[in-house]
C-alpha cells in the first residue's frame, strides 16, 4: 500500500484528507505536534486506522526522522498557523510555521527522497487586495496580513524547489472552505454556532466584525479531493480551487439565520473589536484549470454547506456540549 504523510492531520482539512486517503487504500501517517492535552477530536472515528507520530514544522530534525521512519510516497503539508487575526499578534511564529515550515519540509524531502510527491496548502489570502476578479493562478499576489505574506513565501518556495530540484511539488491555492469540523473562530463556523446557540436560547446576540467582506466558500470534503487529485498527475502544478461564487458575511448570516426561521438583523451586532487592520474585501476564484486538468468540481453548494453546519451545531449544543466564549477568545488586540 502507498504511504501518505499528512501534517496538520488534527485540523479540519487533515481529518477529511485522512478519510479520503484511507478510502483510496493508503497507509496514512499523521504528524502531530506535542501539546499538553492530546486533541484528536476530529480523528476519533478513524483513529484506529491511522498512525500518528510526533513532529513539528518548527523542528527540521523531527521532519527528517519521520520521513526516514515511514518512507511516505506522498506528503500533504496542511500544518500552519491558519487564523488570519492571530498572524498580526504572532507574526514571527506565523513566519516560522506557515512560511519557513514549508522550506523545512521541502528540504527534508530533498535530503531523504526527492521522488516524494508534495502538496502545499496555499491560500486565496495571497491575492489579498485583489488586482483582478475572479482570481486565477496567474493573478498577481498582494497579501494583506502576516498570514498572507507567509503563504506567499510557502507558495514560491514550493515552485522554487520544483524548478530547482525537479521535484513533484504542487501548490493548491484554496479559497475558503468550511464544514461542521471548521475551527470555531472562523466566520462561517462562528455564525453557524451562534445561530444554533440563539435558536436554543443559549445566547442572545452574535458579535461579528466586517459584514461586507466577500468570500468564495466551499465544503472542505470537496477540497481535499482536489489535493489528492493534484498528486496523481504526471506533472506537478499550481491550481486554484474555488466554487466561483462569492458571498458577503452579511449573506452568510442571512442564510444561516433563515435556516432556523430567524432574521439575522435581530441578533447580529457589528463589533469593531473584530475588524482587521487590513481587510481582504473580495475573494472569488476561477477554478477552470483544475476543472480542465484534474477534473475537479465542487459538489456541495453554499446553501447546503451552511444548512449542514447549522444543523450540526444545533445537534452538538442539544447534546450538552459546552462551547468556549468566542468573544473573549478571538478578540485580537493589535
Ligand atoms: P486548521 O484546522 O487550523 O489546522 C491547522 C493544523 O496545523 C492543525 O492540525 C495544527 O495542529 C497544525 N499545526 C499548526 N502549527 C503547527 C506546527 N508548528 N507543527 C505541526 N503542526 C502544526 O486549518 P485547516 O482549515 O485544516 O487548513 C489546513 C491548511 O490549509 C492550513 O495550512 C491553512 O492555512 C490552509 N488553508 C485553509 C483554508 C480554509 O479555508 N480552511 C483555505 C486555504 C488554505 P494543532 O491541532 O496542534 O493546533
Ligand atoms: O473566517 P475568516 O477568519 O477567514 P479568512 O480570513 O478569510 O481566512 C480563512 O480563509 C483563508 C483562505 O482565503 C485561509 F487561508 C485561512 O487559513 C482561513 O481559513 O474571515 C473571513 C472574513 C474576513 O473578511 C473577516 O473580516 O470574515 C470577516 N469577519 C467578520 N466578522 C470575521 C468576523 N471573521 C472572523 N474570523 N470573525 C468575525 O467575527
Amino acid at each position: 500500500m502507498p504511504t501518505a504523510l499528512i501534517t496538520g492531520i488534527t485540523g479540519q482539512d487533515g481529518s477529511y484528507l485522512a478519510e479520503k486517503l484511507l478510502q483510496e487504500g493508503y497507509d496514512v501517517v499523521g504528524m502531530v505536534r506535542r501539546t499538553s492535552v492530546i486533541n484528536l477530536d476530529r480523528l476519533q472515528h478513524i483513529e484506529d486506522r491511522i498512525t500518528l507520530v510526533q513532529g513539528d514544522l518548527l523542528d527540521e530534525v523531527s521532519l527528517i526522522s519521520v520521513l526516514r521512519e515511514f518512507e511516505p510516497t506522498e506528503i500533504y503539508n496542511l500544518a500552519a498557523m491558519s487564523f488570519v487575526p492571530t498572524s498580526w499578534q504572532q507574526p514571527v511564529l506565523t513566519g516560522e510555521a506557515t512560511a519557513l515550515g514549508v522550506t523545512r519540509m521541502l528540504d527534508a524531502i530533498r535530503m531523504t527522497n526527492k521522488a516524494i510527491r508534495f502538496y502545499q496548502a496555499s491560500s486565496s489570502e495571497m491575492f489579498g487586495k485583489v488586482v483582478e476578479v475572479p482570481q486565477r493562478e496567474s493573478t498577481p499576489f498582494h497579501p494583506r496580513s502576516p498570514y498572507g505574506v507567509a503563504k506567499v513565501y510557502g507558495h514560491w518556495i514550493t515552485v522554487n524547489y520544483r524548478e530547482s530540484y525537479d521535484m513533484h511539488a504542487n501548490s493548491g491555492i484554496l479559497f475558503n472552505h468550511g464544514s461542521p469540523r471548521r475551527g470555531l473562530e472562523f466566520v462561517e463556523r462562528k455564525i453557524s454556532l451562534g445561530v444554533a446557540a440563539i435558536k436554543l436560547g443559549q445566547a442572545q446576540e452574535l458579535r461579528l466584525g466586517n459584514l461586507e467582506a466577500r468570500r468564495d466558500i466551499g465544503f472542505a470534503g470537496d477540497y481535499v479531493r482536489a489535493m489528492w487529485q493534484m498528486l496523481q498527475q504526471d506533472e506537478p502544478g499550481d491550481y486554484v480551487i474555488a466554487t466561483g461564487e462569492t458571498h458577503s458575511i452579511r449573506e452568510i448570516c442571512e442564510t444561516a439565520f433563515a435556516h432556523v426561521g430567524l432574521d439575522y438583523q435581530d441578533y447580529v451586532v457589528s463589533d469593531p473589536r473584530f475588524y482587521r487592520p487590513a481587510e481582504v474585501d473580495l475573494l472569488v476564484g476561477d477554478a477552470s484549470r483544475a476543472r480542465e486538468t484534474i477534473g475537479w468540481e465542487p459538489q456541495m453548494t453554499f446553501l447546503q454547506l451552511m444548512q449542514a453546519m447549522v444543523d450540526a451545531d444545533l445537534q452538538k449544543l442539544e447534546s450538552g456540549v459546552k462551547m468556549p466564549n468566542l468573544v473573549e477568545f478571538t478578540t485580537v488586540r493589535y
